[in-house]
């Protein structure tokens, strides 16, 4: 309508402006009858002062709403930094350790720094350990209701007041060479808590007269599995079912870049000749793992047999077991890493090792005897008992400590595991950790139980699902040993290096 009017911009400005006004004039007088319907009808170009208001109005919201989300976010990111202040402080105490290692790489510090108070650079002030913490508490004590860990230190404590009983010159931070060790002795000083060579226990089994040629000629067409490995081209690599007498026959044709490496669960065990050779361990008298259901209990006869300059991964061992290496023949090179240093070893997360009962795998894909520091700058500050194992000595190695094994020559040995009175909670929480539903099916009075019996608690209700996979996984196993070179050749499998 006042459009219509209008004939210029001028004009329109001051219709608008009159507009005004008498909006103005009514304003005062709602309650004005007719003239409520003259406001109605003029204030129509009022219209066109409004967006200021609205705009105003629009503005005011929204910032009214920003802040509202700003200060959401700052509570939340708040809550966050209370809650993982410690994460957040060592995240960033990690990452300029790891510029630093980056930019000159420091000196590697003596071992001895893991064990007292001062230890580890900055970023370590908070040592993050795989099943391990640093308030410790008495694993007997425990409830089994609660998430548990270990704190190594207080375990070295531990170890080295036990050492003032016994008058053995103890080498604190390398490896000792001990015969006549008694039980005690092991439990008080080792079990648990630091490796140790045993010299006068493999010597008396029978299987210390095993040979290569006595595989070849006895178990000639039997398989084991092997993984062959050629570091030029790693495509190349593979996991293949090998027969002893091919394996041997090739034993020697290895570089330091090729190399192969039994590495077979069920082999030993499978045949009675072979486990019966094997002898007793008196250190390994308390065993809870024979408290397992046989279907879920771990196999305990690995065969390894290496070529020269074959090695195992960086790994921490499954369950966070107790570990035995019994060394036939040959010589492996040993690097292990006290608990309190995962952070260096770019662990990689969420593989679950394929044991009979499910559990995590912790393996690192890092080579501790060819480190690529650029890579992985933080294991520079990687401490290590580095010695070497001969033909005849048996390795106890404790829970919790990462390590790899590089054989010098061809060598054959034989591993285990232990789970005892001084090692079964920390592996409880292991199988706590992948098997929750467990913790759950626990009796209320089962903190009052002896360790066997705590242990026994945990299988009795165990899910038919867990013993079924148990199964299954052991004759996944026997299958893939099975396997013929024609089945071989048809699935398209073959050695790296021309070994037909
Ligand atoms: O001897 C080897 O190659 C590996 C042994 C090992 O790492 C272990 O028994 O956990």
């Amino acid at each position: 309508m006042l459009l219509k009017h209008c004939t210029s911009t001028n004009s329109l400005l001051t219709a608008m402006t009159k507009a005004k006004q008498r909006q103005k004039h009514f304003a005062h007088k709602p309650d004005s009858g007719g003239g409520g319907d003259m406001v109605t009808r003029t204030a129509k170009p009022v219209s066109y002062s409004k967006p200021a208001s609205s705009q105003n109005h629009w503005h005011s919201r929204h910032r009214f709403q920003m802040t509202l989300l700003l200060s959401v976010l700052v509570a939340l990111i708040s809550i966050l930094a209370i809650v993982y202040w410690v994460e957040i402080i060592r995240g960033t105490a990690l990452l300029v350790a790891t510029v630093k290692a980056l930019l000159y790489r420091p000196a590697p510090k003596p071992i001895e720094y893991l064990l007292g108070d001062n230890i580890l650079p900055k970023a370590q002030k908070k040592p993050k350990y795989t099943g391990m913490q640093r308030e410790f508490v008495d694993p007997n004590s425990a409830s089994l209701h609660k998430k548990f860990a270990l704190d190594f230190k207080q375990v070295q404590r531990i170890r080295l007041h036990n050492m003032k009983k016994y008058s053995f010159n103890y080498s604190v931070y390398g490896i000792d060479r001990r015969a006549n060790l008694s039980l005690q002795e092991f439990r008080d000083v080792y079990d648990g808590k630091w490796p140790v060579l045993i010299t006068d226990v493999i010597p008396k089994w029978p299987a210390a007269k095993w040979t290569g040629q006595y595989f070849a000629t006895k178990f000639g067409n039997d398989r084991a599995t092997m993984k062959a490995v050629d570091e030029q081209y790693p495509e190349n690599n593979q996991n293949i079912g090998i027969t002893m007498s091919l394996f041997h026959q090739h034993i020697h044709d290895v570089t330091p870049k090729q190399w192969t490496y039994i590495g077979d669960e069920i082999f030993i065990p499978m045949r009675p000749e072979l486990y019966s050779a094997l002898g007793d361990i008196i250190y390994l008298e308390e065993d809870f793992y024979k408290l397992f259901p046989p279907e879920i209990r771990p196999w305990d006869a690995m065969m390894l047999w290496g070529t020269a300059n074959s090695y195992s991964s960086f790994h921490m061992d499954p369950y966070n077991w107790s570990g035995t290496n019994a060394v036939l023949w040959g010589t492996k090179r040993w690097k292990m890493y006290p608990p309190g240093q995962d952070d260096y070893f770019y662990v990689m997360s969420g593989i679950h090792s394929h044991f009979p009962m499910d559990c995590f795998k912790y393996n690192s894909q890092l080579n501790a005897y060819n480190i690529d520091h650029v890579e992985y700058p933080m294991f520079t500050y990687g401490r290590s008992v580095d010695f070497d194992q001969h033909a005849g000595e048996l390795l106890l190695l404790p829970t919790g400590w990462y390590h790899q094994v590089y054989n010098l020559e061809e060598t054959f040995a034989v591993s285990s595991q232990w789970m005892n009175r001084n090692n079964y909670r920390v592996i409880l929480e292991e199988i706590f950790k992948v098997n929750k539903q467990l913790r759950a099916t626990l009796p209320e009075d089962v903190d009052d139980y002896s360790p066997e019996e705590k242990v026994k608690a945990i299988f009795r209700n165990l899910p038919q699902d867990i013993i079924q996979k148990g199964r299954d996984e052991t004759w996944f196993l026997i299958n893939q040993l099975q396997m013929t070179q024609d089945e071989m050749d048809q699935k398209g499998y073959h050695l790296p290096f021309n070994w037909k």
